[in-house]
């Protein structure tokens, strides 16, 4: 043999074994998971969003890799959707509302005071009607893993208390990409602006906006009452976090991942939901601690303000179609039946 032929016969077997050794480690190479979320670390968002990729991370033995990135930095809500239909981001958690123009059924859950208490948000979100709110989203290139608690919303400002609804007249205030919110807030008087999350804060700050309306846990851990004084207790709404999956990403999964994931999503919700209601359970103690004032929205005013939204009502019927907005009231009738 010539040298000029050993060389190119060890040439070529090294090539062969560097070609092998690199699909090895491509089948060790872990799966790595982006997972996006619009709130910070220390929210409760932050929080379930750390269990879910522990859980990933041990129950597949390390081959899938969960990484949880917070506040928005992979965009907020509208983008990362639109980052999953394309494939270019694996999951993410964010609000049902901000998916409305993508899924238009996601708009029941917009519904001003649809839902009265979390035994029923469970149940409803958990049950057939939250299903088939899910599954819709298959059509659109995402895969809706289970319903996570952002929770009640309440209103808060800088302006003045709320006590009634003549006071929210001439309130600057951020609501979510969501024509329901929209609509609800005009038509309850106030000077309603849509806005993506990630801008909120600053917008607050140097008063663009004077108010906002978030859950309790959202309001401390986003620190909006370094700029807010006024929050007004109205749980106008129940607002559920959807996990998400990019349809096109998780096609390719194999079956034992795709479990491995959905046990971890429920494992997460659980968590989730037991972590923000203990939460909330003390935040307003805290938020008083922090100087808020804060009121209680009466019975009497909350009745004006649902008959004030008839109009809105009708609105969500129109768009999510009649017979999901039947099922879902005799779905509510049967919860509350249930004793
Ligand atoms: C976080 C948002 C947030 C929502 C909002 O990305 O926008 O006000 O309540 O939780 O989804």
């Amino acid at each position: 043999m010539t040298i000029l032929r050993r060389t190119l016969i060890a040439a070529a077997t090294a090539a062969l074994l560097g070609a092998s050794f690199s699909a090895l480690a491509q089948d060790i190479k872990p799966r790595l998971i982006r997972f996006g979320y619009g709130l910070n670390e220390q929210s409760n968002q932050g929080r379930a969003a750390k269990v879910f990729a522990e859980q990933v991370e041990k129950a597949s033995g390390g081959k899938m890799k969960v990484r949880a990135i917070g506040a928005a930095a992979l965009g907020p809500d509208v983008q990362m959707q639109q980052a999953l239909i394309g494939g270019a981001q694996e999951m993410m958690v964010g609000s049902t509302a901000t998916l409305v123009g993508i899924t238009k059924e996601m708009a029941i859950w917009d519904t001003p005071f649809l839902i009265a208490n979390t035994k029923e948000a469970d149940a409803m979100l958990d049950g057939p009607i939250g299903d088939k709110i899910k599954d819709k989203l298959q059509d659109k290139g995402l895969v809706g893993l289970v319903y996570w608690e952002n929770g009640f919303r309440n209103l808060t400002n800088s302006k003045r208390a709320i006590t009634k609804m003549e006071d929210l007249q001439g309130i600057k205030l951020r609501v979510m990409q969501n024509n329901v919110f929209l609509s609800s807030f005009q038509t309850l008087g106030a000077n309603a602006i849509p806005m993506a999350f990630s801008e909120l804060f600053s917008a607050l700050e140097t008063k663009t906006v004077d108010g906002q309306e978030n859950p309790f846990n959202t309001i401390l851990s986003s620190k909006f009452y370094e700029v807010q004084k006024y929050m007004t207790v109205t749980n106008h709404v129940y607002s559920p976090w959807i996990v998400l999956a990019s349809k096109k990403w998780w096609s390719q999964l194999s079956k034992d991942e795709q479990k491995i994931l959905m046990d971890a999503a429920k494992a997460s919700r659980d968590y989730e939901r037991k972590d923000t209601r203990e939460e909330a359970g003390k935040a307003m103690g805290d938020l008083k601690a922090k100087g808020m004032q804060i009121n209680e929205l009466s019975p009497a005013e909350s009745a004006r303000m649902r008959d004030k939204l008839t109009k809105v009502y009708a609105g969500i019927g129109t768009d999510v179609g009649m017979d999901l907005w039947n099922e879902t009231q005799g779905e509510l009738a049967r919860i509350r039946a249930r004793k």
